[in-house]
């Protein structure tokens, strides 16, 4: 199956636009690297993509655009994290496997939504 497919059954909760840098891979620290990243959640999963808009046009089509990478929500951990980063609104995610994300927005609206839904997830999962 491909990469996508394996999301495909599961129920799309919320996409959008954030800024996001990965700051570790299993407990070890790496530099940041921010970029625009289209961000999906569904099911269980925050799957990433590359900014469509970095894209050609023909690049992105929804049946064959590969997500960058995946997280698994079970068990992992959220935290706002404004004293990481000199920008603003900024959460980080802790998976459970060690690796961990800073996700950003500069809309306030924005970045609360995307925290309240991961929170309400993950409280989810952590109660099954
Ligand atoms: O936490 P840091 O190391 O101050 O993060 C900044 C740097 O990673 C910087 O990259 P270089 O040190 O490779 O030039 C990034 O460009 C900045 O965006 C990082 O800081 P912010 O405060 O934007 O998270």
């Amino acid at each position: 199956p491909s990469r996508l497919s394996r999301f495909a059954a599961q129920e799309l909760e919320k996409a959008g636009l954030l800024n996001k840098t990965k700051i570790a891979e299993g407990g070890r620290k790496l530099r940041k690297n921010w970029n625009p990243s289209w961000v999906v959640l569904v099911g269980n999963s925050l799957v990433f993509f590359k900014d469509p808009k970095s894209q050609t046009p023909s690049s992105w089509k929804p049946g064959n655009s590969k997500p960058e990478s995946s997280v698994d929500l079970r068990g992992a951990q959220l935290h706002w994290a404004n004293e990481l980063s000199s920008k603003k609104n900024v959460f980080r995610l802790r998976t459970v496997t060690g690796n961990e994300f800073l996700l950003q927005s500069e809309t306030d609206s924005v970045i609360m939504e995307w925290y309240n839904t991961l929170q309400s997830v993950i409280d989810r999962l952590d109660r099954e």
